[in-house]
């Protein structure tokens, strides 16, 4: 891609992502208990390389080398999430609180704040107390999941409220939603797909699921606004994962408009309700009456509940449109998902996961779709960045010469920038994913995203990789100096 003359902002701020889960270990200290993932990745064929996160980067003992990395690499703003089960255990509202878990993330928070870096917390990003999906089936039973997710949060809310100023109450909860309850690829691992799970009903189940999120998501912001926002001061909205859509045949209608209903089903299924108080035409008219209706009560709390949009982007697909009735277990809008168009282009380099092929131009293509249907919200990019083909099994000194992640930043970088400067997308943070390499979920610890090399078989040892630098001269470079 050519390099541009666009530039950020000069009140953009960047930095890094990680996950409680992925990276902090110490699965049972202090009073910390199972989430469906410990249960889930400890269940035989879940994590491809048997592996979970028991010990992952040992983040829980380290804060001080995780931030003296962050600070190392320039980075103003550190996105963590939450452990449910360090801060509530058993995850409900009549079970008690760990006020260990609470000391663990306060003194993290100070140091953050002392080493000039921001943080920027996710309430929520996968760790369910396992207690609460074996009680009532977690976010299936949307009245109970609801009722513990906001005490949970209100709990923070109170004891954290005061030194942090971004919250995110939701990680990406079409995964929570169709990798959990469909596709059984994410814990609790629930599809219709009687080889893989003995439960599940992936027809009905994921959207269920969606339903409890955003009305999770809807409270949890109104609890924030009417009870700690005039206070603290803060902001809060959801992060939505999102990937950029191109026509297999771009001369085919039925592709181009199988494009739209890709991004309906995939990000407005949540976006659509908060910004726009209902859901997609496409979704109501496939799904029928397996999409649980919003409420006028529940519309309420839910439209207009977004600070900022929060947004995951990794990657993009070539879409062709399905011929025929949709299956009643598919979550994507009756089309298929390819790497390559008709005439056998391909969408983007092989990488080490198999849903990732980057494509720069749809980063910026899917900022200015966004932009202009949700009129032109703040974005935050909270998550970009890519596994390398390979990359775990490459000899240190090779591993470290990262050039490919390296490459993926300029051209994603850049991408954003011309967003910003000539779409007019309204973009003010960013935050790559990840700061380390850690447990990435299904797939283990083989496929790597961090610009920091993490040495499992040596003490979690830290190696920064070229990247780590590459992107900090990126950000030099693009932010409009004041
Ligand atoms: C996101 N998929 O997850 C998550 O927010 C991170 O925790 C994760 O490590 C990162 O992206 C990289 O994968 C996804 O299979 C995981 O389509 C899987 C998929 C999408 C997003």
């Amino acid at each position: 891609m050519a390099v541009t003359e666009s530039r950020l902002p000069p009140d953009f701020i960047w930095g890094y992502a990680t996950a409680s889960y992925q990276i902090e270990g110490a699965h049972d200290e202090d009073g910390r208990l199972p989430s469906i993932w410990d249960t889930f990745s400890k269940t035989a064929g879940k994590v491809e390389d048997g592996t979970n996160g028991d010990v992952a980067c040992d983040s829980y003992h380290r804060t001080h080398e995780d931030i003296a990395i962050l600070k190392q690499y320039g980075a103003k703003l550190y996105r963590f999430s939450l452990s449910w089960p360090r801060i509530i255990p058993l995850g409900g509202r009549k079970d008690p609180v760990n006020q260990k878990g609470l000391e663990f993330y306060s003194k993290f928070i100070d140091d953050l704040h002392a080493a000039g870096i921001e943080p920027f917390v996710t309430l929520f990003h996968w760790d369910l107390p396992d207690e609460l999906m074996k009680r009532y089936g977690g976010p299936l039973n949307k009245d109970e999941f609801v009722a513990d997710y906001t005490n949970y949060v209100r709990v923070v809310f109170q004891s954290l409220g005061h030194k942090v100023k971004h919250w995110v109450t939701f990680n990406e909860p079409w995964c929570s939603s169709v990798l959990g309850h469909n596709i059984g690829k994410h814990a609790p691992g629930r599809t219709s797909d009687r080889t893989k799970n003995p439960v599940g009903d992936g027809t009905r189940e994921p959207w269920i699921v969606g339903h409890s999120l955003l009305v999770a998501h809807g409270t949890a912001v109104d609890i924030y606004r009417k009870e700690f926002k005039q206070i603290q001061g803060g902001e809060i909205g959801i992060t939505l994962n999102g990937d950029w859509a191109e026509p297999w045949d771009p001369e085919d209608p039925e592709d181009i408009e199988a494009c739209t209903r890709k991004l309906e089903f995939a990000i407005s299924w949540f976006a659509d309700p908060i910004y726009l108080g209902k859901y997609p035409d496409s979704m109501v008219k496939q799904l029928g009456d397996r999409l649980p209706p919003l409420t006028p009560d529940e519309v309420s709390l839910i439209k207009g509940s977004n600070d900022f949009y929060g947004m995951n982007h990794y990657c993009a697909n070539y879409i062709r449109h399905r011929e025929g009735e949709p299956d009643p277990d598919d979550t994507a809008g009756n089309l298929d998902h390819l790497f390559e168009d008709k005439f056998g282009n391909s969408i983007g380099p092989e990488t080490n996961c198999e849903w990732l092929r980057p494509h720069p131009l749809g980063f910026r293509k899917l900022m200015k779709w966004l932009s202009e249907r949700y009129g032109y919200p703040k974005i935050y990019v909270t998550e970009n960045g890519t596994s390398i083909k390979g990359e775990n099994d490459l000899p240190l000194e090779e591993l470290v010469n990262d050039e490919f992640r390296a490459q993926y930043y300029r051209d994603y970088v850049g991408a954003m920038a011309d967003a910003a400067a000539i779409d007019g997308v309204n973009v003010k943070k960013y935050m790559a994913w990840s700061l380390m390499d850690n447990f990435e979920w299904s797939e283990g610890y083989q496929s790597r995203f961090g610009v920091t090399y993490v040495d499992y078989k040596n003490n979690q040892k830290r190696i920064p990789k070229k990247s780590a630098f590459v992107v900090g001269e990126l950000f030099d470079k693009y932010i409009t100096k004041d």
